[in-house]
């Protein structure tokens, strides 16, 4: 089984780090490969990184589906594309924000996101909304760290994102956190000993559930919105993009 997990930034060293998580979470044998776009916004941390990330990402599922990929997993919190994505693809595509919501409601009756910057917070709520998720949810909280910050060892990120999630535990009544950025993926282990509540990374909740589903047979609905997109010509620079015939 090959999952092909995209991170829809560019910045090589965040994939290298997803990657190391959606390994860990994984059982033997299931092959991860994961990419960035060549083309594309070095961090998502707003609408329009959202939108001017989506074309290199959905140009890496259709890669994937040439390639026979198995599932997709987006590795962003905002879930950029997930919807298109789905449109193009025959196995599952799984969003980490919509794998680490769904979970945290496994493990406790209230959780709360920690996430980067304040203005991602509006994104993840509308997530939640999107997802059914919000009666779940105490609170969305950021940090106040940009994406690349987490990528910087001088940033102290994790001393921030484990006060915050202290925060959280104190003030939000909630039971579990959720991680907000795929970039905080490799600080899980970590924050999940020191506090002692669940805390889901979306990279691992996202590839185990990919990897499950493809093992008990299930692929995207071709029936309805997830249907392969109409063929028809795309002008300008978009042309190669057309959905075929
Ligand atoms: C993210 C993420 O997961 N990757 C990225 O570039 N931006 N999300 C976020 N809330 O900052």
């Amino acid at each position: 089984m090959r999952i092909k997990v995209i991170n829809p930034n560019t910045t090589w060293s965040m994939t290298e780090t997803i990657a190391q998580a959606a390994r860990a979470a994984v059982s033997p044998g299931v092959e991860i490969e994961a990419v960035s776009p060549a083309h594309g916004p070095v961090s998502i941390e707003g609408h329009y990184d959202e939108a001017m990330a989506c074309l290199g990402l959905l140009d890496e599922v259709r890669k994937g589906e040439a390639e026979g990929a198995d599932a997709y997993v987006i590795a962003c919190f905002g879930d950029p594309g997930l919807d298109a994505a789905r449109e193009i693809a025959r196995g599952p595509v799984i969003g980490i924000a919509e794998a680490a919501m769904r979970s945290a409601g496994y493990l406790a009756t209230g959780f709360s996101v920690v996430t980067t910057l304040q203005r991602t917070v509006v994104i993840a709520e509308h997530l939640l909304d999107k997802y059914g998720a919000r009666a779940q949810c105490r609170r969305v909280r950021a940090c106040e760290i940009a994406v690349l910050e987490l990528e910087n060892p001088a940033s102290d990120a994790y001393r921030t994102i484990l006060a915050e999630c202290r925060r959280a535990l104190a003030e939000d009544g909630c039971g579990a956190i959720v991680l907000g950025c795929a970039g905080m993926a490799d600080l899980c282990r970590r924050l999940s000993g020191e506090l002692g509540v669940p805390v889901i990374d979306g990279v691992a909740a996202a590839v185990a559930t990919a990897e499950a589903l493809v093992r008990i047979g299930l692929g995207t609905s071709k029936h309805g919105d997830y249907a392969s997109p109409l063929p028809k010509p795309y002008t300008g620079l978009l042309a190669p993009w057309a959905p075929g015939d």
